[in-house]
């Protein structure tokens, strides 16, 4: 069979390209097992540098004879193996992360003497690592969860660890109730079941009986839990800041990271499907958008705001379970980050990277929000559990970049040899000046808070209300966005085997909306319980257009991915086309056929697939073709997951191109009859054109899904 390669270019995705090159680099050209003397590569060495004489075969007595325990080149190794893995985070689990710079828009000196802000242009290395919260590290992606949105500033005063979620406000007001909340989503104790996921009895339970939550939970049954990509959701530092000017006055902040490429969900039961089809779907995307060149970028904005809003506004800016609405306080772009470079090894950077919140450089500061403060001292726990040693700081991907300086000595793991005969401050053997060192108020100089009040354990009046701005979420929601939630809370719902945990839990939310509870129950077939008493009285609130993803889609295929499922007759224009255009638009196209080896195309030559369709189910791709001839339609038809991939595309929502003889597949697809506006022909230039054109657009959510 000839499997010659057209000449009209296999229109192969950049990424896919990109990635391959990057794993030949470190291929290297050697099959061969053994330690071959004059070959280029360089001889295996035990981790102390002694030349390893044969890395395949232990030592022992007698060729079938047993292993010796002097071969210590095995015991190294085996000794090295099984000390491999630390402990997982204990939530943040799993994440993927990547190198970039923040590019400072204009002085922000007025407000912050943080140098990061200190003038137009400044660039500051950053390191990102993305999450999902309740997962073990083997877990899957599109779980739906909150993602965690961790950067690290390399900024010339020291680390800046702004260690945020893609969701602005949090499930708990104060620290001590975190391990309860963590522990309620994780696996249940007594069965280690269920992992990465929200849809049991232990979390609602929690979640109905800590009303607080309820905010949390709506965006979190939202479409904001299960992002498209990494590369497409909003970050935020949740909590309220403080900024402090070079004399000490502070102002009050909130940080926000906007995507260029704009948000995008997937709908929950792709989310499902992709789990099974690439568990790594969001490390993936992101690896390979940046190993293609396509930098992903987030723009910083702030919401700065005095002592005078904060008294005014409806709800306490200490409380993490609230937003402050942009319509209220605009969110001000500050500067761009540029993710641009993948790691080189995921456990030195990825796994080994230590977020804290405390760390702030000369010019940040912290609010009293109770759950910040917690977090404050937390995370030096962690890292030292993690990483065993309180040295973590000088792994490369925690170190700063900027000098440091300081008598900390010894300790497990110390890389650095430290000189010097004093180990103490103040002496007189370092540096020209005797004596304390001070820098004063060039340093980190807290903000010098007035604190009052007696020591109890209390909750401020002022963070009683917990339903009013969950209400103002709901109702800026679009109709398709408030239908997922809807869904969303009748399936999680749904997996709680204790009926009196849903009924608390949708008597919580007839304090948020009659029709959201209403909906609800009707979702579970229950009846619907009475109120339950609320802390506080609601407040009104406006919608917010802000809060809704589909109010702010963004018109583009940018950063986007085409499947392009070819059948045997396909003719090469056609396809090529596509390609082009989708890359023209910025996407990226991948070649899909009933087996990798590709399709036969009408002039007789075979275009290599990326993927078998068994492989890439349509969930796989923001949109779909299939482009065959006038034998291949019914081909198509006979394979069963090219039946899936046509009838998922249509069942998510997606633009839809056809081309050629697809008859037998609509029909095999079960959707005879059905194909509207957003199924386009593709078979022309201008019609391929057109479809082009429309994948910008959104998905067709008013597509009719009835039988
Ligand atoms: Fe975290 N959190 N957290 N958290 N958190 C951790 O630190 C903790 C909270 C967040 O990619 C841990 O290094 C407490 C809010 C992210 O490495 C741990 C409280 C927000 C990451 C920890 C909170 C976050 C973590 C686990 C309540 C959003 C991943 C491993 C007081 C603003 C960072 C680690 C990464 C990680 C504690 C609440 C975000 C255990 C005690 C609120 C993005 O220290």
């Amino acid at each position: 069979m000839a499997t010659k390669k057209t000449t009209t270019a296999k229109p192969r995705a950049k990424a896919t390209t990109a990635s391959a090159a990057k794993d030949r680099e470190h291929l290297g050209t050697g099959g061969e097992l053994h330690q071959l003397a004059g070959v280029d590569s360089p001889a295996l060495t035990t981790a102390h540098g002694h030349p390893v004489e044969d890395d395949n075969n232990s030592l022992r007595a007698g060729d079938r004879g047993p292993t010796l325990l002097s071969d210590h080149v095995l015991r190294e190794k085996i000794f090295h193996f099984d000390h491999e893995r630390i402990p997982e985070r204990v939530v943040h689990a799993r994440g993927y992360g990547a190198h970039g710079v923040f590019e400072n828009y204009e002085s922000l000196s007025d407000l912050t003497r943080a140098s990061v802000f200190a003038t137009a242009g400044k660039k500051t290395e950053t390191f990102v690592r993305f999450s999902t919260v309740a997962g073990n590290l083997g877990s899957f992606d599109l779980a739906r969860d909150v993602r965690g949105f961790a950067t690290k500033f390399y900024t010339d005063e020291g680390n800046w660890d702004l260690v945020g979620n893609n969701i602005p406000v949090f499930f708990i007001q104060d620290a001590v109730k975190f391990p309860d909340l963590v522990h309620s989503v994780k696996e249940e104790p007594d069965r280690g079941f269920p992992q990465a996921q929200s849809a049991h009895d232990t979390f609602w339970d929690f979640a109905s009986l800590m009303p607080e939550s309820t905010h949390m939970t709506l965006w979190q049954m939202s479409d904001r839990a299960i992002p498209r990509s990494f590369r497409m959701m909003q970050g935020f530092g949740v909590h309220t800041f403080r900024f402090l000017d070079a004399a000490g006055a502070s102002t009050f902040v909130k940080f926000h990271w906007t995507p260029v490429l704009g948000m995008q969900s997937v709908v929950w039961n792709e989310a499902v499907k992709i789990n099974g089809a690439d568990p790594d779907f969001h490390r993936r995307d992101l690896f390979d958008a940046i190993t293609a060149g396509d930098f992903p970028q987030w723009e910083l904005g702030v919401q700065v705001f005095d002592d005078a809003f904060a008294d005014e506004f409806d709800f306490d800016v200490l409380d993490a379970t609230k937003i402050i609405p942009e319509e209220l306080v605009p969110v001000r772009p500050v500067g761009m980050m540029t993710l641009n470079r993948v790691v080189d090894n995921v456990f030195a950077e990825i796994e080994q990277v230590a977020f804290m919140t405390q760390n702030v450089p000369p010019g940040i500061d912290f609010s009293n929000d109770p759950l910040l403060q917690g977090r404050n001292f937390s995370y030096l726990d962690t890292q030292l559990k993690r990483l065993g040693s309180t040295n973590f700081s000088q792994l490369p991907v925690n170190a700063p970049r900027c000098p440091v300086a300081h008598f900390q000595r010894d300790g497990h793991m110390q890389t650095s040899t430290q000189p010097g005969r004093a180990a103490y401050e103040p002496n007189s053997f370092t540096g020209a000046d005797r004596g304390p060192r001070e820098v004063g108020p060039e340093g980190h100089v807290p903000f010098p808070a007035p604190v009052e009040g007696v020591t109890r354990r209390v909750r401020s009046e002022s963070f009683a209300d917990h339903y009013s701005q969950a209400r103002q979420f709901w109702i800026s929601q679009t109709d398709v966005e408030q239908d997922h939630i809807v869904d969303a809370y009748v399936f999680e719902l749904g997996k709680c085997d204790v009926l009196a945990i849903r009924q608390r839990m949708v008597a919580n939310l007839r304090n948020v909306d009659e029709t959201l509870a209403t909906r609800i129950a009707d979702g579970l077939r229950m009846r619907l319980p009475d109120p339950s008493p609320a802390a506080a009285p609601l407040v009104e609130t406006e919608p917010s257009a802000a809060l809704s993803i589909l109010a702010n889609a963004k018109e583009t295929f940018e950063g986007r991915k085409l499947g392009v499922l070819v059948g045997d007759g396909a003719t090469a224009a056609a396809v090529s086309r596509l390609t082009k255009g989708v890359e023209k638009a910025g996407g990226t196209v991948d070649v899909i056929a009933v087996a990798v080896g590709g399709a036969t195309l009408s002039d007789g030559s075979t275009l290599e697939a990326d993927h078998a369709v068994a492989g890439a189910p349509s969930v796989l791709f923001d949109a779909v073709a299939v482009v065959t001839g006038p034998d291949g339609g019914s081909a198509l038809a006979d394979e069963p997951a090219a039946r899936d991939f046509l009838t998922d595309a249509f069942t998510h929502f997606k633009v839809i191109g056809l081309a050629g003889d697809t008859d037998a597949l609509v029909a095999a697809a079960g959707l005879d009859g059905k194909l509207d506006d957003a199924c386009l022909p593709v078979g022309t230039a201008a019609e391929g054109k057109a479809f082009v054109a429309r994948l910008a657009g959104p998905r067709k959510w008013d597509r009719s899904l009835t039988a």
